[in-house]
């Protein structure tokens, strides 16, 4: 079922919009019995009547690591968060409230003042209500969430929960074959926001750009009507980046129209030109007409960037260049904070991706926040925009429905973003078994049906021969570990070894290629020559022996981009592979750069330069 609630909140003539970030109550239920809370309804009133004891805690953040307390580090099953809040009269008369989550993970209960009003499932995306009807305005109001962070065989990712015998007695563990930590919490800023009873819902806009230079915005707009509302008409704008008023239109039909730009100025990745991350903004005005008066109604403003976007079997262009992707996996992961929405984060990991001089990154494994996506379309970063699918292994019929249901909730939310250009459908599932083709069928048809002008690809770790999902794919990616995982220390096992892995892919379904990963553990600091593995040295000659294989195999024009994993170091569950976390990291955790990033930095200058 398509989801509302993905269109940013923005405030404007008609809309407010408030922040509920800020340190919240919040409380652990017993493991042992995760549903005691919606049992006893503990919603009904402020959770300090639970007799429990409550704890500060800070939204957006994942709840894991603000504590030192491990059974809080490791918790499986629900917590709960509630705080209260006033809402103006104001809102009140022809308006509506919306309470709207950025991401809570995995799965989200909220009551408002006792009334159950969203239910959602998958972290990492946007859900929100018309709560109106059980707000008090002008007085105070009680919002209490319930979040559960059980993954099991229907989850999008997938996960097992399973009981061990500790030496106090049985307790459940949950188990994933994912290699980041499972961080759970209210993740991403929540807002409470109010709009006129009729009011734009939902926008999409397409862009393009013909030889002439003439660039075209089609864009559909979801208003909600409400009963009084004749004679209400959409006045359009395009204002460039300067402000000024370069295109309008104005007329009754409000579902959809065209603006037209002469002499448009596109948008660029970063390094492709010297403006990238051009961006106009449309700005919707809906208006009513009464014989003696014009009520303002509702203003959105999108911000947009116009570009062409093309591919076939050997290449992949925008703006009609080919272009070579250079980029990073990357995690929203971060000290203390967990997976928790951090500005100064995002914005010192793109200042590092232009010192190093990437122009893309894979959201891998899930959808990053809407912020970080702002971000990328000013800087001219380009985005492969992968869905929560990581490792996916049992397919059934309602994983699939659940992973219909991420991609479509991806897709709305990210389908305006000039920054977005490629969807990524999965990483590493099992494709090789029984069962992946029939899966990926469907899934590759559901998402191509609501493409919007993007291709199709995923991470793919199977053997090119025994892969069902890269047939239906536009774009192969691929993960090895040549001298890591396969043949650990062995250096000198590389380049022939994913110069042949790389053709395979190419031979078999005649796509153009991506390597989506490669790398090395590496502790900072840690030395040694000859090169050894874990060491920053053994980093730098696994790194320069791939890029050997990349430049012959550019040169066959359909390898399209190299991601190195990952841009920083990021925290695992625990295991006797991991020191700390995953060292993979280009950057450290706290975003310093480890020798290797010099010499990536130099790469990646040199090629954005060449090609
Ligand atoms: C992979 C996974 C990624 C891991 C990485 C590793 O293949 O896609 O999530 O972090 O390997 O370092 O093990």
């Amino acid at each position: 079922t398509p989801t509302v609630g993905l269109l940013y909140p923005r405030e404007s003539e008609t809309r407010e919009v408030r922040s509920l970030d800020g340190i919240w109550r919040f409380l652990k239920s017993n493991a042992s019995d995760p549903l005691r809370g919606v049992r006893e309804k503990w919603f009904d009133k402020s959770l300090s009547k639970t007799g429990f004891n409550l704890i500060p805690m800070p939204v957006p953040a994942s709840y894991n690591d603000i504590t030192v307390d491990k059974e809080m580090r490791d918790h499986v099953g629900t917590v709960w968060y509630e705080r209260t809040f006033f809402v103006p009269n104001s809102w009140q008369k022809d308006r509506r409230t919306w309470l709207r989550f950025g991401s809570v993970h995995y799965h989200a209960l909220v009551w408002l003042n006792g009334h159950l009003v969203m239910n959602h499932s998958i972290g990492h995306l946007p859900f929100e209500e018309d709560i109106s009807k059980f707000v008090n305005f002008g007085l105070e109001n009680r919002v209490t969430v319930m979040c559960d962070n059980r993954l099991d065989n229907h989850t999008i990712p997938q996960g097992q929960v399973h009981n061990v015998t500790t030496d106090d007695g049985i307790t459940q563990i949950q188990g994933y074959t994912f290699d980041f930590f499972n961080y759970a919490g209210i993740h991403r800023s929540v807002y409470l926001y109010t709009t006129s009873l009729t009011h734009i819902r939902d926008i999409e806009i397409k862009t393009q750009i013909s030889v002439d230079g003439m660039g075209r915005i089609d864009y559909r707009l979801w208003v909600e009507r409400v009963n009084a509302t004749n004679g209400i008409s959409l006045k359009v704008r395009l204002l460039d980046g300067d402000g000024e008023m370069v295109a309008h239109q104005k007329n009754r039909e409000i579902n959809h129209g065209t603006l037209l730009v002469p002499n448009v100025k596109p948008w660029w990745p970063y390094l492709m030109h010297p403006q990238p991350g051009y961006l106009y903004t449309v700005e919707f005005h809906i208006t009513q007409y009464t014989p003696d008066k014009e009520i303002l109604l509702d203003v959105y403003r999108l911000p947009v960037g116009i570009r062409n976007l093309s591919w076939d079997n050997t290449t992949f262009l925008i703006n009609d260049l080919p272009i070579y992707l250079r980029g990073f996996g990357k995690h929203e992961d971060s000290d203390i904070r967990g997976k928790g929405l951090d500005n100064p984060l995002i914005a010192r990991d793109f200042n590092l991706l232009k010192w190093i001089g990437a122009n893309a990154y894979r959201t891998s494994h899930y959808p990053y926040s809407e912020e970080s996506m702002q971000f990328a379309d000013e800087q001219g970063i380009l985005i492969i925009d992968e869905c929560s699918a990581v490792n996916i292994d049992l397919f059934n019929p309602q994983l699939l429905a659940n992973h219909m249901s991420a991609i479509e909730q991806l897709i709305h939310r990210d389908r305006n973003h000039a920054s977005a250009i490629i969807w990524s459908i999965a990483n590493e599932p099992r494709s090789y078994k029984k069962g992946a083709e029939a899966y990926f069928g469907a899934i590759a048809n559901y998402t191509r049906s609501i493409a919007q002008g993007r291709p199709l690809t995923a991470a793919i770790n199977s053997d090119p021969k025994l892969c069902q999902l890269s047939q239906f794919l536009d774009i192969i990616g691929f993960n090895r570990y040549n001298a890591w995982y396969q043949n650990p220390g062995r250096t000198d096992m590389i380049v022939k070894q994913l110069e042949e892995e790389a053709m395979a892919c190419h031979q078999r379904f005649q796509k153009p290629v991506i390597m989506f990963e490669y790398g090395a553990d590496t502790m900072e600091g840690m030395h040694s020559l000859p090169a050894f593995i874990w060491s920053e040295d053994y980093q730098v000659v696994l790194l320069n022996k791939h890029f050997e294989v990349f430049d012959k195999l550019h040169a066959l024009k359909w390898f399209r981009g190299e991601f190195v994993w990952n841009f920083a170091d990021f925290k695992t569950d625990q295991s006797i592979t991991r020191v700390g976390g995953n060292k993979k990291g280009i950057f450290t955790r706290d975003r310093q750069p480890k020798m290797v990033a010099h010499l990536l930095r130099l790469r990646y200058w040199t090629l954005a330069r060449k090609l």
